[in-house]
């Protein structure tokens, strides 16, 4: 008779570090995004999240990542990416934790700002390695487009469905960026003075410039996303400003960024699939 041989997952070790290549990746997929999806079916898919978090069982994650989401009356684009983005983060075997940075009132919109104020409110939590700062209308579709930080700054989106999966420029910087705590706190954060639409991200790469930083990405056949389509928000109008500033950033990146970053905190809520940051700039000058 032959000897029955448990087959031991090597790559599963209870102690260990995960490995280098998660064994759950599955590249492309085709994504779908379904008229009538609620939160509460959302939330049935992912049973393993607590409070926005979830961590491996199997091994000890790599690095601990906190994706911070930008938001005001995108509800829709939110479900969506919660809905791909839970899965996708489980298939590469992060411990991780889901910020939604919620700007209460109807001022000009100021994505850099939260994405600050996001930084700031997540290390009171937890000690994150490295932060993904996320449009919230962008899904990724492939999953060895990796969520960790490395040793220069990430951008992650090199194409999108609709400007033909092509980088739109050299120096863009926009949509999806890693950067560990360091490099983010090496550059000041972003600017807080960018309201409405454009520039902060262009900012946002000067300032890694200057610190002798370089922009890395990923390959173009694994940093794909699909934008959900969207017109431009009310109260995110462009700002004509944007190329003012971006003359002064040597100028001004020490005072403006993390370390001026003023703000009132209305409330951090934490629901099962991400934690809810509001916060009122309308005090802001
Ligand atoms: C581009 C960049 C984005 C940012 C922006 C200029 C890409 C893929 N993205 O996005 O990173 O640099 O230009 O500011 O190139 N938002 C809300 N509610 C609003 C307005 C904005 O939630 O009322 C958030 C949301 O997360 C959104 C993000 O801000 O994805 C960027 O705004 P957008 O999607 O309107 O701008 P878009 O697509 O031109
Ligand atoms: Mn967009």
């Amino acid at each position: 008779k032959t000897k029955s041989t448990v087959k031991v997952p090597t790559m599963q070790s209870s102690q260990g570090h995960c490995p280098a290549v998660s064994p759950y990746l599955r590249g492309a997929s085709k994504l779908t995004f379904k008229a009538s999806l609620t939160l509460e079916e959302v939330e049935k898919e992912n049973p393993q999240v607590a409070k926005g978090r979830y961590h491996p069982r199997e091994c000890s994650a790599l690095q601990h990542v906190a994706i911070l989401i930008p938001h005001r009356n995108r509800e829709r684009h939110l479900l969506y990416l919660l809905e791909h983005l839970h899965p996708f983060l489980q298939r590469q075997q992060l411990d991780y934790g889901i910020y939604v940075i919620h700007q209460a009132g109807s001022t000009k919109f100021n994505r850099a700002k939260l994405l600050n104020v996001g930084y700031l409110e997540a290390l009171k939590e937890e000690n994150w390695d490295c932060f993904i700062f996320h449009d919230v209308d962008l899904v990724p579709e492939n999953d060895f487009n990796i969520y960790m930080c490395d040793r220069q700054p990430k951008h992650l989106v090199v194409g999108r469905n609709n400007t033909g999966y092509r980088l739109r420029y050299q120096g863009y910087f926009g949509g999806v960026t890693a950067l560990t705590r360091e490099q983010f706190s090496k550059v000041n954060g972003f600017s807080n003075n960018y309201w409405g639409w454009g520039g902060e991200d262009d900012d946002l790469r000067i300032r890694v410039e200057m610190q002798k930083m370089r922009v890395m990405r990923p390959s173009p056949d694994v940093a794909r996303y699909t934008m959900i389509f969207h017109t431009r928000d009310q109260g995110n109008e462009e700002n004509g400003e944007r190329m003012k500033l971006l003359r002064q950033v040597s100028r001004m990146w020490k005072t403006d960024g993390l370390n001026s970053c003023s703000y009132k905190l209305l409330s951090v809520e934490h629901n099962p699939l991400y934690i809810n940051i509001t916060v009122d700039f309308s005090m802001q000058p």
